[in-house]
């Protein structure tokens, strides 16, 4: 028998599973107190994140895959920073791979730090594969989160999906890559999520067609909120959507907001999420003449769940189902 400790959070809806322990010593885990932190600056995070790839996968699929886990979750491992004045370094993961980064992933493992009481209030950095980010803990538990540079490479590409009006979409990068589209019409927000899904995933295969990194698709419309600026919907790559506004998402959407001079800087800039939840958000430029931005993004997290995770040798999905 395998067993696993688990903690679990939300940020704005969207859950964050952080590995405790029960892991491979190789992996470098440094989750658990009980655990001596190795602190080894050999290997960078995206080293580490290529060991568990290539041997340790089925952790990936036992942890955040059915049947104990869902398409929605991801994934937290930490495992020891390179840099020793860090405070860890974390590998993302969710049903269909890994991901370079997200927002409120690392807003939950905050929380979760302070829930297991390693982290008080104050800034510390985390190692992520695509950068280190800041991240700030106040004392109220909201967690900013400095994100990693963020840009705009292409500005209203036209898009051409059969069945749907002429689109325009925005391709940017915020520790993640976007293609983020205005909808045409202010209803489309109002459809289901399974409709929404249907509707992004065909956009994501004609905008693939050129821009193959795009992993991720943003429709924005008109807030429900008249505290918010913005809401959107957010296609993640394993075919679920973000209940939460998407931290990278909505750094990748001021990089655009910025390049329009739509937003000037340390501006809040409040995006609602599909299910109505909120993030809060500004920028400072790192390099005004080439668009680039320092984007950070504010929310809460909630711990609702200490979990003991058992893999049974007997069980022939202890180790997950992958989605089809
Ligand atoms: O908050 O950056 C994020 C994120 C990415 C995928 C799911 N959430």
């Amino acid at each position: 028998m395998n067993t696993f400790r688990v903690i679990d959070s939300h940020t704005a809806g969207e859950p964050t599973r952080t590995i405790v322990s029960g892991v491979p010593d190789e992996l470098g885990n440094i989750g658990s107190d009980s655990l001596p932190a190795e602190h080894s600056t050999r290997l960078s995070v995206k080293e580490r994140l290529e060991v568990m790839r290539m041997k340790f996968d089925h952790y990936r699929r036992a942890l955040v895959n059915e049947p104990r886990g869902s398409d929605v979750m991801v994934g937290a491992l930490l495992v020891p920073p390179q840099d020793p004045a860090n405070l860890a370094a974390v590998i993302f993961f969710n049903n269909v791979g890994y991901l370079g980064m997200c927002g409120h992933g690392t807003i939950g493992v905050v929380e979760t730090l302070r829930y297991l009481g390693r982290m008080q209030p104050g800034r510390q950095t985390l190692e992520t594969c695509v950068g280190p980010v800041q991240v700030r803990l106040h004392e109220d538990h909201r967690v900013t989160v400095e994100n990693v540079p963020s840009y705009r490479v292409i500005q209203r590409m036209p898009l051409s999906v059969e069945g749907l009006p002429a689109l325009h979409a925005d391709i940017a990068w915020g520790g993640n890559w976007f293609c983020l589209i205005e909808c045409p019409d202010p209803m489309w927000l109002e459809r289901s999520a399974a409709e929404l899904v249907e509707l992004s995933q065909r956009i994501l295969a004609v905008v693939r067609e050129t821009n193959p990194e795009v992993d991720h698709v943003e429709l924005f419309g008109p807030p429900k909120s008249p505290n918010c600026d913005s809401r959107s919907f957010v296609l993640c790559p394993g075919g679920a959507y973000d209940r939460s506004p998407c931290g990278t998402g909505t750094s990748a959407k001021l990089a655009c907001l910025a390049a329009d001079q739509k937003l000037q800087p340390q501006t809040i800039w409040r995006q609602e999420s599909y299910i109505g939840s909120s993030f809060d958000a500004e920028f400072q430029w790192l390099d005004e003449s080439r668009g680039v931005i320092a984007p950070s993004i504010t929310s809460r997290a909630f711990v609702n769940a200490d979990l003991q995770v058992l893999c049974h040798e007997q069980d022939p999905f202890a180790w997950g189902i992958s989605p089809s």
